[in-house]
């Protein structure tokens, strides 16, 4: 099953990468389309300027957005999440992109404040894994959540939920993104959540462990399963010893 999962969220990751590849390819003999500097709706173009209908920034031409010298990325490899141009809020209101995490150990998982069923289990999930990882080795992990709901959970609502799960310390990240990178993420994820009434998702219970070059490297699903093989693997990677 965790094989699967892997796999399925790699291989999704990569059809995005191809599919963002070939978008470029078709606008460069296109006319100059616009782009929202955000990125609120993903890598969406528009025919010309403005500003965009999410932050309502003005739109920028797509050209002045081409890297013009490589990025010096260090080890990462197309497999790495630090490469998704995504732009997300954190419970501080401070924004930042994935890659700036690059060197933690990120134990990442989805969820949605107002959920009363699955989520709250997660949570208590994430504070067992974060409570079995020794002081001294915290300073190497992040546990993040990321809102499938962005549109309820403002970074005053995730400060909220961080404050009543106990997560307030410097390893506890909640994270919210535009709907489009949320549901990129989600993919690469394996992740699945669908709206099922105004207030409700429907979701996977998935929590993943990814490596400091941002490579996935472990999955566990369900509620309040066994979480020793994610706790060993988090502790491999900030060279702990796993009991
Ligand atoms: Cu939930």
């Amino acid at each position: 099953m965790m094989g699967k999962i892997l796999k399925f969220g790699l291989l999704l990751f990569l059809a995005i990468h191809w599919g963002a590849c070939n978008n470029k390819k078709k606008e460069d003999t296109a006319e100059v389309r616009y782009e929202c500097p955000m990125h609120c709706e993903g890598d969406k173009t528009y025919d010309g300027p403005g500003s965009c209908p999410v932050c309502k920034m003005d739109l920028v031409p797509l050209e002045q957005l081409q890297p013009v010298e490589p990025r010096d990325l260090g080890e990462i490899s197309d497999l790495s999440i630090f490469n998704l141009p995504s732009r997300w809020m954190t419970q501080d209101n401070r924004e930042i992109e994935l890659k700036d995490l690059q060197g933690d150990v990120l134990v990442m998982v989805m969820i949605y404040t107002s959920c009363k069923a699955a989520c709250p289990r997660l949570a208590a999930d994430m504070r067992e894994i974060e409570k079995q990882i020794p002081q001294d080795k915290k300073q190497g992990v992040k546990l993040v959540l990321v809102s499938i709901d962005p549109q309820t959970d403002t970074p005053e609502r995730l400060r909220a939920f961080a404050k009543e799960n106990e997560m307030e310390s410097d390893q506890w990240l909640l994270l919210r993104g535009s709907e489009a990178d949320t549901r990129e993420f989600a993919a690469v994820l394996a992740v699945n959540y669908k709206r099922i009434s105004p207030l409700d998702f429907s979701h996977s219970n998935i929590i993943s462990v990814f490596d400091q070059h941002g490579e996935l490297v472990h999955q566990q699903e369900g509620l309040g399963v066994s979480s020793d093989l994610t706790v060993d693997t988090i502790l491999q990677l900030v060279g702990g010893h796993s009991s």
